[in-house]
């Protein structure tokens, strides 16, 4: 979290840093006094730790993923886990846009031709192509999925979008499975929150069905992609290339994706703006203010 909000965190409790090894005795020894937990939407808790914490009242996610972890668990055991929900639907739609702009236009790809000295040295650089006319196959049709979709027509390109609920108050077209999306787009963005059900539904013959002009983007989570499919995929041109701010692993990503040309890469910065991560701070404080004043958090998800 940023400094400032880590700052009235302290101010206002008395913090334990779990994620830090130097700080495990401490937290060892406050273990059975920990009343709420503060983490991020990819590292969640584990229900080994909220056993371990037998007076935990609120789980608080900055972010708005909660698949790391077990809702009905947490339920059961009386936590109220809250989310960043709304907060940064904006700012992780523009990333999925950045990344379609940055693989179309090769703007990374640019940036290393120029520092390379391949242009002073009259080099041609390989034309890019056009959003307009390109058709946007959005998987997850939520708020980020829709605010993609919205900024995507502003470039002209054609919506369709694939989800398990078939929305009548949008003009896109619907699909049925990721597979027919993927075969009927140039883009395929994928929007959709991690659950069991989701689990590497971007596999082979989706990508294959997306084709060799192809371009998958994920702002979702990297569980969504089979990751060895995906690597195949783009190393034998089974799809053209790929956005990516989220990995299976992270932040130990694959190293294949590091020699991949054709793969721009972010390390899960999609939410990550000043502005969007003061504001999922204050969600952050706000939640555990309510917990502990004795109201209901506004943002409990389970
Ligand atoms: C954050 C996220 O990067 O909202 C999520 O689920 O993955 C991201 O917004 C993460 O929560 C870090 O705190």
């Amino acid at each position: 979290m940023m400094a400032e909000i880590e700052a009235r965190l302290d101010a206002g409790y008395q913090v334990h840093r779990l994620f830090d090894a130097s700080q495990r005795d401490s937290v060892e020894a406050a273990r059975s006094d920990i009343r709420a937990v503060v983490t991020g939407g990819g590292t969640g808790l584990t229900n080994d730790w909220i056993d371990r914490l037998p007076a935990l009242g609120i789980i608080a996610v900055n972010g708005v993923g909660t698949d790391r972890i077990d809702l009905a668990y947490a339920r059961q055991r009386g936590v109220h886990v809250t989310t960043t929900q709304g907060a940064l639907t904006d700012e992780v739609a523009d990333m999925g846009l950045a990344l379609i702009l940055a693989v179309l236009r090769r703007i990374v790809e640019g940036d290393r031709f120029m520092r390379s000295g391949r242009w002073q040295a009259g080099e041609q650089f390989p034309l890019g192509s056009s959003p307009r006319g390109k058709r946007l196959g959005i998987l997850g049709l939520g708020q980020i999925g829709r605010a993609l979709g919205t900024r995507a027509e502003l470039f002209g390109m054609a919506v369709r979008y694939s989800n398990r609920t078939h929305y009548h108050d949008v003009a896109w077209p619907h699909f049925s499975d990721a597979a027919k999306l993927a075969a009927d787009s140039d883009v395929l963005a994928v929007c959709v929150a991690a659950t069991p059900d989701t689990r590497r539904v971007i596999n082979g013959a989706v990508l294959k069905a997306l084709g060799p002009q192809g371009t998958l983007i994920n702002i979702a989570r990297g569980s969504v992609v089979d990751e060895d499919a995906l690597i195949a995929a783009l190393r034998d041109g089974t799809i053209a290339a790929a956005g990516l701010d989220v990995f299976e692993n992270e932040p130990a990503i694959r190293k294949d994706f590091l020699d991949l040309p054709n793969v721009v890469l972010m390390p899960h910065q999609a939410s990550a703006t000043i502005e969007t991560r003061r504001t999922m701070g204050n969600m952050v404080l706000a939640s555990l203010d309510a917990y502990f004043t004795g109201k209901r958090p506004e943002n409990t998800v389970n």
